[in-house]
């Protein structure tokens, strides 16, 4: 088989850019590891800024976003047992979209299947060879089969135990991390938001969040140690744990209710550089992960996408390289600056191991600080929202 770009993972990252590409007459194949039933039964992000929800209109694939989305203009902040509201849109004019990652997928999914896009799902042992000259191709087993697709380019958006990069370990290959000595245990239920917008809690229990996917689906998280045992996690301990965390009339108001989905999911900075080897790109989670305190890792892996399109279509349609030269220095000046922010949220919300009754009282003032000041609520919303792209 032949194609023009060749793309590895079919997550939000690799279908977003085969939408974009397929729609600019570029050819496209996807190869995915799993099932497609599989990939949409992964709960993942809730939170879209405009750079990302401008894309998914641009790529065909907005119309049930817009109807379905809940528009977000503010978050709350609880911390000392009080509550402020950071006013997004007051303060920069923006707001963001809450739209699960599940239903992103699926719209872009249907819009593929409609366009006649071609994913090849459950791909064994996808492998990328030969990127660093002119003919890449990749190879993968289907059925017990070996199979090779002959390609210009390949996007590697297979999320960060993919084999994308993988492949590039040794060629020159950077690595940047810290990980987090905690997780987030996170639920799903069938019942009301305890509010109509996102609450992210400090508290000395250890950090909460109250998210949604919709006005009647909650989306709940606690931080809690890594190696705790999610079966040992009942949902009334999740609840009360939960509402633990909470000042008292939020506790009060938190609508409890069977939970349809419950794991563990632990919090990692990383960043690989460069993104880009030859003729092989990598896109999204597959080279950097940001801790889910800032809702920046979907909308990262779609400021990749904008700027990887950009690249290959005047490749293709100006016979210019300067974009997909550009490509990785670009992407990684956006990554390093939400990867800067997600640190921040994530140490300024946690309650660390070692930080002891000062470091938290230093959180507490570093908050009250941020909520009391003009300059600093505006910077936090400026971040939230997302830089532009
Ligand atoms: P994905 O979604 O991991 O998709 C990669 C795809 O590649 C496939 N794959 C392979 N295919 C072929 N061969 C291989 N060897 C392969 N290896 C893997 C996989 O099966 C998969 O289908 O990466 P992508 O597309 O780059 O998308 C990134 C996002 O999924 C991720 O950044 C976000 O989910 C992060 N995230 C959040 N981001 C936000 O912007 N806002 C949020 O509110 C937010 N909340 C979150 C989050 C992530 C979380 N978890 C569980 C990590 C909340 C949580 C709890
Ligand atoms: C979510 O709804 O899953 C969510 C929302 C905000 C975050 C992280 C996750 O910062």
């Amino acid at each position: 088989m032949r194609t023009q770009v060749a793309i590895i993972g079919s997550g939000p990252s690799g279908l977003l850019l085969g939408q974009l590409l397929s729609d600019a007459g570029i050819d496209t194949v996807i190869v995915e590891r799993v099932s497609q039933d599989y990939v949409l039964g992964r709960i993942r992000a809730g939170v879209l800024e405009e750079g990302m929800t401008n894309l998914l209109d641009e790529a065909g694939a907005g119309a049930r976003m817009h109807r379905e989305g809940l528009p977000h203009d503010g978050f709350d902040l609880t911390f000392s047992g009080r509550h402020h509201r950071i006013d997004l849109h007051g303060l920069v004019g923006k707001r963001v979209m809450v739209y699960g990652q599940t239903e992103v997928t699926r719209d872009l999914m249907d819009r593929r299947a409609a366009t006649g896009g071609v994913t090849i799902y459950e791909a064994a042992n996808v492998q990328p060879h030969d990127f660093e000259g002119d003919k890449p191709y990749l190879t993968y087993e289907k059925d017990g089969v070996e199979h090779r697709i002959d390609c210009d380019f390949i996007a590697g958006c297979d999320g960060f135990h993919g084999a994308s990069r993988k492949a590039v370990e040794g060629k020159g290959l950077e690595i940047y991390e810290r990980v987090y000595p905690f997780g987030w245990l996170g639920i799903i239920a069938e019942v009301p938001p305890v509010s109509h917008e996102l609450v992210y809690s400090n508290h000395a229990r250890g950090f909460a969040l109250c998210s949604m996917r919709s006005t009647t689906r909650s989306r709940y998280y606690v931080q809690c140690p890594l190696d705790d045992d999610v079966e040992a996690w009942t949902d009334d301990r999740f609840w009360d744990e939960l509402r633990a965390r909470l000042p008292r009339e939020t506790a009060e108001a938190v609508i409890t209710g069977p939970s349809i989905e419950k794991s563990l999911a632990p919090l990692r900075s990383f960043v690989a550089e460069p993104l880009r080897f030859g003729r092989l790109f990598l896109v999204g989670d597959a080279g950097h992960i940001v801790p889910p305190t800032g809702a920046k890792g979907l909308n990262l892996a779609a400021s990749d996408v904008r700027y990887l399109f950009e690249g290959l279509r005047e490749h293709y349609a100006d016979r210019s390289d300067a974009g997909i030269d550009v490509y990785s220095a670009r992407a990684l000046k956006r990554v390093w600056k939400a990867q800067r922010f997600s640190a921040w949220m994530t140490n300024t919300l946690h309650r660390f191991p070692d930080m002891g009754s000062f470091g938290q009282r230093v959180q507490e003032a570093e908050l009250d600080y941020l909520v009391g000041s003009k300059a600093a609520s505006t910077s936090l919303a400026e971040n939230y929202v997302g830089l532009p792209y």
